[in-house]
């Protein structure tokens, strides 16, 4: 079968032309003028982008005494309603647990996925079993590691547990992620605050401030230069953070930065709210910030020292979040955003003049592909790419309401934002996923997408090759020791 969309504006990364996409089967055939096929799809008057790619979700996390409450199914319908056709979840080891039977556990969740997706896998733990594990988890198609330098007592590493696992990673031409944030810094906080009576969610933000952010990105960004590795930083929400990454790249280190589209857009005084849920409902780590910051956020991504915005998806109902009644501490973090992140991008960014069209299809789908190795597979519009497509209809608007989302939660931190520019068509491999309001893609649909190691990333700097291996220096003579 094959399968036409005619008479479109084709926009990628680098170029904005006219011109019609031959499907045939699940990938693009031809580009070119005047093409037919079985069956057509009328884009005119419309842009032909490559579908969205989010590189950061947690779908029915395991998390602070509960589950995120969006699962693969409904996770990645809401990912097709607004034009994502991949998802990257993290794969989280228990204590002690191996790295491919929690994979397997990941691969069982993933089976009800509606759309593409891949794994990062995390590092929550170290020893000869991880050490031995991380080949095995880069051969089965998972050629990233995350680490969470937060959360202290749960899934946080240590600095000497970053470092090992950093080495080891730079021999499997892998990529480690970090979460950065000082976990100790963190839980220091949390008890000031608490012991001081500070208990709503608005002291989750005074507990996390851009400096435990800015600090631990620095020191990631360090233990990486110094194991050889590149980096990439997940939700870089400040400017203390993307200070370190961009001195770090003008260095000629490969670190990048993933800001999240809630971190552009909405800001600190979400947590001032007098009532209780609307604050909770915002509490994610780390949380949002102030203007100035969302500045730094967005001038980043129109000079290049900040590459990809995600969303950091994890979803928790307003009775999951008032678990921390009393204590901001046991409020599940995180907040959702996937039907959202394109819609709000463009409007906030393209429509504003903040983006180009061409940065926005770099920083939503092809910069991360390139970055995960996927890159032409996914993130193109190139013969011989998966045909994940959205049909962007740059005139439509919605106010985004909770009301009509595809997420199973029972609000939006975007509600009441007016957006223009959304999808009107999600293609998923060459099949239609999302129609005008209505989902197509089954419970299943979905299939786990293998990236290799070896991306074109695959060494880092500069002045570490001494330093890893050192030369021990002659002497003619030693004094005697005391
Ligand atoms: N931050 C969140 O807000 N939720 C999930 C994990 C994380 O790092
Ligand atoms: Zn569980
Ligand atoms: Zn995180
Ligand atoms: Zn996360």
């Amino acid at each position: 079968m094959t399968l036409v969309i005619k008479g479109g504006t084709i926009v990628t990364a680098d170029r904005t032309y006219r011109g019609d996409i031959l499907i045939d089967g699940e990938t693009i055939a031809r580009i070119g003028e005047d093409l037919s096929g079985d069956e057509t799809i009328d884009a005119s008057g419309a842009y032909v982008m490559p579908g969205g790619i989010d590189p950061h979700t947690h779908m029915e996390m395991p998390f602070m005494g509960t589950h995120s409450a969006d699962d693969f199914d409904t996770g990645t319908a809401a990912g097709l309603a607004g034009g994502t056709t991949m998802t990257v979840d993290f794969c989280l080891p228990a204590p002690g647990q191996g790295l491919i039977e929690a994979l397997q556990e990941w691969h069982q969740k993933a089976g009800k996925a509606r759309a593409d997706y891949s794994f990062h896998m995390a590092i929550t733990w170290w020893g000869q079993q991880v050490f031995d594990d991380m080949p095995k988890v880069v051969a089965a198609g998972v050629n990233s590691f995350k680490h969470f330098m937060a959360y202290k007592g749960s899934l946080m590493v240590n600095d000497d547990e970053m470092f090992a696992s950093f080495q080891r990673c730079a021999e499997l031409g892998a990529l480690p992620l970090v979460h950065a944030e000082n976990g100790d810094v963190v839980a220091s906080l949390q008890q000031r605050l608490l012991a001081a009576g500070n208990d709503g969610p608005e002291a989750h933000a005074y507990s996390r401030p851009p400096q435990v952010e800015g600090e631990a990105t620095n020191r990631a960004i360090m233990i990486a230069d110094q194991a050889g590795v590149p980096l990439y930083v997940v939700h870089v929400s400040c400017e203390e953070s993307h200070e370190a990454i961009r001195r770090a790249r003008q260095k000629g280190m490969r670190v990048f930065g993933e800001p999240l589209i809630q971190h552009l857009t909405l800001d600190e005084g979400e947590y001032a709210h007098a009532d209780w849920d609307h604050a909770a409902r915002r509490v994610m780590s780390p949380p949002f910030r102030d203007k100035a910051n969302q500045d730094s956020l967005w001038a980043g991504l129109a000079s290049g020292s900040l590459q990809v915005v995600a969303t950091d998806h994890c979803a928790f109902t307003s009775e999951q979040k008032r678990y921390g009644v009393g204590d901001f501490t046991k409020i599940p973090n995180g907040t959702g955003g996937l039907e959202d992140r394109l819609p709000v991008l463009w409007t906030k960014g393209v429509r504003t003049g903040r983006l180009t069209m061409n940065e926005f299809v770099a920083v939503t789908s092809t910069n991360i592909a390139k970055i995960l190795n996927v890159y032409p597979r996914k993130g193109a519009i190139l013969p011989g790419a998966d045909a994940d497509l959205v049909i962007w209809d740059p005139a439509a608007t919605k106010t985004i309401s909770a009301a009509s989302q595809a997420s199973a939660i029972d609000y939006n931190v975007f509600e009441g934002i007016e957006v223009t520019g959304l999808p009107a068509i999600t293609l998923s491999r060459g099949r239609i996923a999302w129609r005008d309001g209505e989902l197509r893609a089954g419970k299943g649909d979905g299939r786990f997408v293998e990236r290799p190691a070896g991306a074109p990333i695959s060494k880092a700097l500069s002045t570490w090759k001494e330093l890893v291996a050192p030369r021990k220096v002659e002497r003619s003579g030693i004094p005697a020791g005391v």
